[in-house]
């Protein structure tokens, strides 16, 4: 045992009892134990080492082929009312799930040993830092948990004997039953409970469970907030850095952006970009009045296929060590891994995220799972930021939101004021590509990125955000939208993306200084083309820039409807300034 807190006791005293496992084991976060449980893993197969001279401690693990993403249509909010969950959350009653779940958790440890994790979300020690504990029987968990948190006994010196502030964790990868996979966080109980899955995304219980859904609903009662962002650092030759946060919906290249290399023109003067985080954001007011972020997590956890040496230099070095892969294609030749995207090169020898013998060069099927995924400690990334184990995190200046927009959204446009960014957030909406099964091209509304995430009534947390930017007052960051992905008549990008998008942060960040000019839209303050930095871009020009601008206004008042129609969802939950600010754009669009 690595903590006299009472809580802990025995709470996990309750999960032994329930779960009867052959035996419990403590993890301390020691080397020794990790690599113990390493080779047991390696042994019963469940991992498998790769080459260890190219790709030194890393390890492979395939999921069952039923349990490869993270279930929305599995996964609960059971708070006391269904009301307050809100109509974008599955709800069911916590004692009847509770029920349900106890059902599916007696004995199922028989014959397993209970891993208990401690570890906490956010720098040790950090006045932001919280601490979790997942009881689980999967040693995958363990070593995943190992790279995404500070794990161990060190993340039980936040918490001392008495505290009661922990987040519950329990998970069994059961039978791995997709029928009774369930996915579920009690946030008035600080509880999550996660049975018949094993991959990621429904079992490290600190990601998407804790930091964002149960944090989310911490954050409103706690006065900050949890947030899909990432948050990137941008430093100028003088060696002063600006902190920017961003939300966007999956597929719209948020580890990209983080990581992202700044072009030719930017580099030569001296500006670097630095990575805080990929993913999450945790964000308090500050003792000077700003907003202030932490990313809470520890590494990446990355989908692999699309990430090359182009693409996302810096996070292909991140997987170069002490990385686990999941669902890649393995390569027999040299014991490495494969996936698609990666190279021209697919391996002829291999065995696919199945399992199954795999010929990259002459198979039709994919090697690796559009899903699969790298979990990588952040230390590995080559511009993780100097500011990645700060307590106090950095200080944003910008909040930036995006998505995907074949015609709509211009490249960049700035809000009015808080509230009106607000009001972006909540409209933010990403059309689905081929990669994703079902229609192409449909929107799907996703404000703030959160739709999945957020562990209580949206339109809740919506009011939150006014509450946030009414404490913050003009120490507020700057709100902006984004859209990389915006096509010509044949459907291809206009913008050139991934580093280039280096060009549009810095008019944010000139804006945020008051040093660059901006023309007011109907929809927000929108750059002048020739204040986007085009230098070194082959086949884009002003004119190129004032077409990506360009706010088509008839194709804005259909979007309303879309808004209009997904905030009648809301009923009286949905803040009345929000109702003003759809009216106000009306109007400037009507004009
Ligand atoms: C993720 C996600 O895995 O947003 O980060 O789905
Ligand atoms: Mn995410």
């Amino acid at each position: 045992m690595l903590t006299n807190n009472k809580n802990v006791l025995n709470w996990v005293d309750e999960m032994v009892k329930l779960c009867q496992p052959d035996q419990v084991v403590w993890i301390d976060g020691s080397e020794e134990q990790l690599e113990a449980l390493r080779k047991e893993a390696m042994s019963t197969g469940e991992m498998e080492e790769l080459n260890q001279e190219k790709l030194p401690g890393c390890l492979l693990h395939r999921t069952a082929v039923n349990d490869v993403a993270r279930v929305e249509a599995r996964t609960f909010i059971c708070s006391k009312t269904k009301e307050e969950a809100g109509p974008t959350n599955n709800w069911c009653d916590p004692a009847e799930m509770h029920a349900t779940l106890n059902k599916l958790y007696e004995g199922v440890m028989k014959g397993r040993t209970m891993y208990v994790i401690p570890y906490s979300m956010g720098p040790i020690g950090s006045p932001m830092a919280k601490v979790g504990v997942e009881v689980t029987d999967s040693i995958y968990v363990v070593l995943n948990m190992d790279i995404m948190t500070r794990m161990g006994k060190r993340a039980f010196e936040n918490l001392g004997d008495t505290s009661n502030d922990f987040v519950r964790g329990l998970h069994s990868k059961a039978q791995v039953d997709p029928e009774n996979r369930y996915i579920v966080q009690f946030p008035e109980e600080n509880t999550i409970c996660s049975v018949n899955s094993a991959y990621g995304g429904n079992v490290l219980l600190g990601k998407k469970c804790f930091a964002l859904r149960i944090a989310s609903y911490q954050g409103r009662n706690e006065g900050w907030m949890a947030e899909h962002m990432l948050i990137l650092g941008v430093e100028t030759p003088e060696g002063e850095t600006k902190y920017i946060t961003a939300a966007f919906p999956s597929a719209c290249g948020k580890t990209n952006l983080a990581m992202l290399i700044p072009p030719k023109v930017y580099a030569d003067q001296g500006y670097k970009v630095w990575t805080v985080g990929d993913d999450i954001a945790w964000m308090r007011i500050g003792k000077d009045g700003r907003l202030w972020a932490i990313n809470p997590e520890n590494g990446f956890f990355g989908v692999a296929p699309g990430t090359n040496e182009k693409s996302n230099f810096n996070a292909l070095q991140s997987t170069r060590k002490g990385t686990i892969f999941t669902n890649v294609a393995h390569n027999l030749d040299d014991n490495t891994v494969w996936w698609e995207g990666l190279d021209k090169n697919p391996p002829e020898n291999a065995i696919d995220w199945t399992g199954k013998p795999w010929n990259g060069k002459t198979s039709t099927e994919k090697g690796a799972h559009p899903n699969s995924r790298f979990t990588a400690p952040a230390v590995n990334c080559p511009c993780i930021s100097p500011k990645f184990n700060d307590p106090q995190g950095v200080p944003v200046s910008a909040i930036v939101f995006g998505g995907r927009r074949a015609k709509t959204a211009p490249l960049v446009y700035q809000s009015f004021d808080w509230n009106h960014g607000v009001f972006v957030g909540t409209i933010m909406a990403s059309e689905t590509t081929a990669a994703a099964t079902g229609a192409v091209g449909v929107v799907r509304r996703d404000p703030m990125a959160m739709l999945p995430f957020c562990g209580y009534n949206m339109g809740d947390y919506w009011q939150h955000w006014l509450d946030m930017g009414e404490k913050l007052g003009d120490k507020a960051p700057k709100i902006f939208n984004v859209n990389w992905f915006r096509t010509d008549d044949e459907g291809h990008f206009i913008w050139p993306g991934f580093g280039d998008n280096m060009r549009v942060l810095m008019w944010i960040l000139a804006r945020c200084e008051g040093k660059a000019e901006a023309v007011e839209t109907a929809i927000g303050y929108e750059p002048k083309p020739e204040d986007i930095n085009i230098e070194g871009l082959n086949g884009i020009t002003v004119d190129t820039v004032k077409g990506l601008l360009n706010v088509d206004k008839g194709l804005w008042m259909e979007e309303t409807k879309g808004i209009e129609e997904f905030y009648g969802k809301f009923g009286d939950r949905l803040p009345e300034e929000m109702k003003k600010q759809l009216a106000a754009l009306k109007d400037r669009l009507s004009k």
